[in-house]
C-alpha cells in the first residue's frame, strides 16, 4: 500500500563550490544528517561541461545559464563539488525545506542557504551553497547522471 506520508525517496544533494571553498562541507553534512535521512552515496566531483549542462538542462536559454554552468564547474572558486545521495521518507520535501529559498537573501536563517548563502555583490549571482533535487523524478534523473548504481549503499 502506498502512503504519501511515508514515501521512501532518494534525492541528489550537491555541496557547491562556494560552500566547499568556505570549508562548510562538514557543517552542511551535520545539518543534512540531523534530518534523520540516510546518506547512501558521497564523493568529490570535478564537474565536466557535459555533466553541468545536462544537470541544468531545464535552465538552458535563461540569462543565468552560462554563469550557472561556470559556477558548478568551479571556474569561480574551487572545482570541487561534494555529491551525495540522501534517502528516506519524503526526502525531497525534508531536504528542500532544510535548504531554504533558492534566493539566499529570501531564505530563512535556520536553513542551509539562509546561514551560508549570499548574492555575490559583484556578479549578482546566487551563491546558494547546495543543490537538492526538486522532485522524485528529477532525483532519479540526477542520481543517474552523477552516480553509478554500485556507488550507492542502501
Ligand atoms: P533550486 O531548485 O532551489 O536549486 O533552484 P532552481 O533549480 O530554480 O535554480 C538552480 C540554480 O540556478 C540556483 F541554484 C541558482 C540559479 N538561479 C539564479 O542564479 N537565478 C535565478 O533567478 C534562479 C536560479
Amino acid at each position: 500500500m502506498s502512503n504519501a506520508a511515508t514515501k521512501e525517496e532518494q534525492a541528489l544533494v550537491l555541496i557547491k563550490p562556494d560552500a566547499v571553498s568556505k570549508s562548510l562541507t562538514g557543517n552542511i553534512i551535520t545539518m543534512l544528517d540531523s534530518t534523520g535521512l540516510k546518506m547512501v552515496g558521497a564523493k568529490v566531483v570535478k564537474v565536466s561541461k557535459k555533466l553541468a549542462e545536462t544537470h541544468y538542462a531545464e535552465h538552458k536559454g535563461k540569462p543565468f545559464f552560462n554563469s550557472l554552468i561556470e559556477f558548478i564547474m568551479g571556474e569561480k572558486y574551487t572545482p570541487r563539488v561534494v555529491a551525495m545521495v540522501y534517502q528516506g521518507p519524503n526526502a525531497i520535501k525534508v531536504l528542500r525545506k532544510l535548504a531554504g529559498n533558492t534566493n539566499p537573501e529570501d531564505a530563512e536563517f535556520n536553513t542551509i542557504r539562509g546561514k551560508y548563502g549570499r548574492i555575490n555583490s559583484k556578479t549578482k549571482e546566487f551563491e546558494n551553497a547546495v543543490h537538492i533535487s526538486d522532485s522524485p523524478e528529477s532525483g532519479k534523473r540526477e542520481i543517474a547522471l552523477w552516480f553509478r548504481p554500485e556507488e550507492l549503499v542502501e
